[in-house]
């Protein structure tokens, strides 16, 4: 296959992604109750379905709009999958153009992985058998077709994905879905005045990646949870296209990070501010027993070219970086509420010291050291984004990586901050900026956010053939369909 950048804008226009005018003339809908998405659970043999399709979706008061998702309107279920079993789904299409499933995170083999090379075609159904050997972790999918990936995600092609592990210690974590244990999807979104999704990713808004004015928790505008007297797990996806968020709460309440990208940490993190880039997870634990209701903030994301304050709002961030939410005056604004109710019984009081079954991953003495540059300089110029020299070509493998081997990979970001993410497998972060990091405080990670430059430990378990290699490539959705993206063997 062979893909032209200049396709790429007409691309995203495609018929079956409607465009939609600027401006507005509907009322956003705040304060509705958290949606909490079905589950399907794919454990102890049971086969799940799971069709990409079209649909409408109110988003807006009184207004239908245009989506797509997985087995629904917008977004997919909440999937569950056990540890030490096989998970297996059929996987269909009903909508006019190829889309793929992507497990990001899971440890699975290439051919299984739903990268570019194994999409779903339309009305042609495939099953996938997926042997689930990690950790207990909070992970998600989504399509992730060549020069596809941001307006599929941004039409709803995404849900999370749980993995549980029987086995594994009681961590004494809230686990009671949907009361004290959350999915908590975040996503920015822009709509035109007809009530329609907008994305039109061009000039300095496909320069800094599209972010939206109107944010979303699992696909309701600013949602409001209801939450008991007591210790609440929040399992939080940054499922946006481009915005990197700092979350906080209104008043100032720490909280405790319990669970990162590839499972738990092995002890509590104490923190009042969590950044989360495209792409990571975090799960945290907060005390809602003082029976306050409290907003979720979040702060300006000021990722841009040169670092001038990209998403921060006004002209700068209209001109940089596309939409911002209406925020105060130190461009904070809000992502959800929470309300406690005093009729819901806490069942988890106490946050233990430690963690039983924090997630592990056995890292051998590192054999070989690579370098990836992520280059945004003169793209605009050349058409494209690039990896050490190169844009995505289908049919390059960039690199060949031996199976079970320990390698140090040095990941440089240029012009601005990228979420750099690695299928196949979940790593450790050594360094940033030159700087150790504790990596017992970050857990195992499949993105991590580079800020200059960062050293990852990664190895590999599972095989890719040229067939269908595994991807790394920055999950600013814009920049990844742009061409900052590469393609890997592992054999
Ligand atoms: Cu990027």
């Amino acid at each position: 296959m062979h893909f032209n950048r200049r396709n790429f804008m007409k691309a995203t226009g495609a018929s079956v992604f409607l465009p939609a005018i600027i401006g507005r003339s509907w009322a956003a809908e705040a304060g509705a109750p958290l949606p909490i998405p079905e589950v399907m659970d794919l454990g102890n043999g049971s086969m799940g379905e799971l069709t990409a399709q079209l649909g409408r979706h109110e988003f807006l008061q009184g207004q239908s709009t245009q989506t797509a998702g997985y087995s629904q309107s917008y977004l997919g279920p909440l999937i569950r999958m056990n540890r030490g079993e096989t998970a297996n789904v059929r996987l269909d299409n009903t909508i006019d153009e190829p889309i793929s499933v992507h497990w990001h995170g899971l440890h699975i083999e290439g051919y299984l992985d739903g990268g570019p090379h194994t999409p779903v075609l339309p009305n042609t159904p495939r099953e996938a058998a997926l042997d689930i050997e990690q950790p207990a972790a909070t992970l998600w999918y989504h399509s992730h077709i060549m020069e596809r990936t941001g307006a599929h995600v941004w039409y709803g092609l995404a849900g999370m994905l749980w993995i549980d592990d029987p086995d594994a210690p009681d961590s004494g974590l809230p686990e009671t879905y949907g009361e004290d244990d959350l999915p908590i999807v975040v996503q920015d979104r822009k709509f035109g005045s007809n009530g329609e999704l907008v994305y039109t990713p061009r000039g300095p808004s496909l320069m800094m990646g599209y972010r939206g004015d109107e944010i979303l928790v699992n696909g309701a505008i600013q949602p409001e949870a209801s939450v008991p007297a007591g210790m609440v797990r929040l399992r939080i996806l940054n499922g946006s296209n481009a915005r990197i968020y700092h979350f906080g709460f209104e008043d100032g309440r720490r909280f405790y990070q319990v669970g990162s990208d590839g499972g738990l940490l092995p002890a509590p993190v104490d923190m009042n501010v969590l950044t989360l880039s495209p792409a990571e997870r975090a799960e945290i634990i907060v005390d809602f027993s003082d029976g306050k209701d409290v907003r979720l903030m979040s702060g300006p994301d000021n990722n841009a070219m040169g670092g001038m304050g990209g998403g921060g709002g006004g002209m700068m961030g209209g001109m940089m970086g596309g939409s911002s939410p209406a925020s105060d005056a130190n461009g904070s604004f809000e992502v959800m509420r929470f309300t406690v109710n005093s009729g819901l019984t806490p069942k988890v009081t106490t946050l233990a010291d430690t963690l039983a079954g924090a997630a592990e991953v056995e890292f051998g003495e590192p054999v070989r050291r690579r370098s990836f540059q992520l280059q945004m300089r003169g793209s605009m110029m050349s058409g494209s984004m690039k990896i050490n020299g190169v844009e995505m070509k289908m049919d390059v493998i960039n690199e060949q990586v031996n199976i079970g081997d320990t390698e140090i990979w040095e990941v440089s970001a240029d012009e601005m901050q990228h979420p750099f993410h690695v299928h196949g497998t979940s790593f450790k972060v050594l360094s940033h900026q030159g700087v150790p990091t504790n990596s017992a405080n970050i857990g195992l990670k499949d993105v991590v956010l580079v800020n200059g430059k960062a050293e990852i430990l990664v190895k590999f378990d599972r095989m890719a053939d040229a067939n269908a290699p595994y991807m790394y490539h920055c999950h600013i959705l814009e920049h990844e369909d742009f061409g900052m993206m590469g393609q890997f063997t592992v054999t």
